[in-house]
């Protein structure tokens, strides 16, 4: 893990992303971590969290309520064992500023070897809806392989690949005998949910049409790329920057090759939603150091 070399000096006292106090109680409860899971809504993160006191903790999960580690409402961090599954919103921008708070506590609490990794949905390109993608590389919308921000006038491009033999470690977890496909492929993360992903039925009309989508989806399917979601571009950059092996499991809703509309059922989309948990959960399991919490 690499850090900002000034926040060596520890001045912080609060960490305003999260609302917490940087005292030596709360750094103690972020202490002795090594994975990050995260997801997009706060009611996944807990589901997930229950899920792990379950199956890593060997906790009757109903008689376990995670409790919520800090005090915004805009995410939220539980811990189980060496884990934390935590919420990251919508977006680039949101997942963003929660990798710099998440970096920033878990640091100053000692935690420095850690993967991250983003459990979630997204739109298949070219696959069966229910198909669980591992992203090796993300991409931009213009398909660049690197993440541009501006610090002040400043353009800056910063590469997006995710961590290859992370993704081959979470592959060789899965059971042969798996019910559901999954597969290694790459990324693209949209600025949005509708024109971003050229979707017809948004507010607004998209401006690019059916012949020019279709060309633009066999090309990209070309390029290997399987599915689009809205965070993998910004979490590739920060993890390549602060050296942190990163990937991210997601499940595909749909086949944009067929349409726009997310149209499973409200079981079926919580059964796939199960399925990119299973995968990372099938992935703690196999790590020493997560069955040494086990006892
Ligand atoms: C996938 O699904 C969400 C939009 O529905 C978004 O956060 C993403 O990346
Ligand atoms: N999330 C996305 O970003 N796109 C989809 O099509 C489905 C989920």
């Amino acid at each position: 893990m690499k850090i900002n070399p000034s926040l060596k000096n520890k001045s912080e006292k609060h960490l305003y992303l999260f609302d917490i106090k940087l005292n030596q109680q709360t750094l103690e409860q972020f202490s002795g971590i090594n994975y990050v899971i995260m997801q997009g809504s706060s009611k996944r993160a807990e589901v997930l969290a229950r899920k792990l006191a379950d199956k890593v903790l060997k906790f009757d999960s109903r008689f376990f309520k995670p409790v919520n580690l800090v005090n915004t409402s805009d995410y939220a961090v539980y811990r189980v064992g060496n884990i934390l599954s935590v919420s990251h919103g919508m977006g680039n921008v949101t997942i963003d500023a929660l990798l710099h708070a998440v970096t920033k506590v878990l640091y100053f609490a000692g935690s420095h070897e850690l993967e991250y990794i983003r459990v979630g949905t997204s739109g298949g390109i070219g696959v069966e809806p229910g198909t669980v993608v591992v992203t090796k590389n993300a991409y931009m919308p213009n398909l660049a392989p690197y993440y541009t921000s501006y610090e002040l006038g400043q353009r800056i491009d910063t590469p997006t690949n995710l961590n290859h033999a992370l993704v081959e470690r979470i592959l060789a977890a899965q059971a042969d005998n798996l019910s559901f496909p999954i597969i290694s492929g790459n990324s693209i993360a949209a600025d949005d949910f509708y024109l971003g992903q050229c979707r017809y039925d948004g507010a607004m009309p998209a401006r690019k049409d059916h012949a020019w989508r279709e060309e633009f989806f066999q090309k990209i399917h070309a390029l290997d790329i399987r599915n689009f979601e809205m965070e993998s571009s910004a979490m590739g950059a920060f993890c390549n920057r602060a050296e942190i092996p990163a990937t991210m499991i997601a499940v595909t809703l749909l086949n944009r090759f067929k349409g726009d509309q997310v149209s499973a059922t409200p079981e079926q989309l919580a059964e796939f939603s199960d399925r990119s948990q299973a995968v990372v959960i099938n992935y703690l399991l196999s790590r020493a150091n997560v069955k040494l919490h086990t006892n």
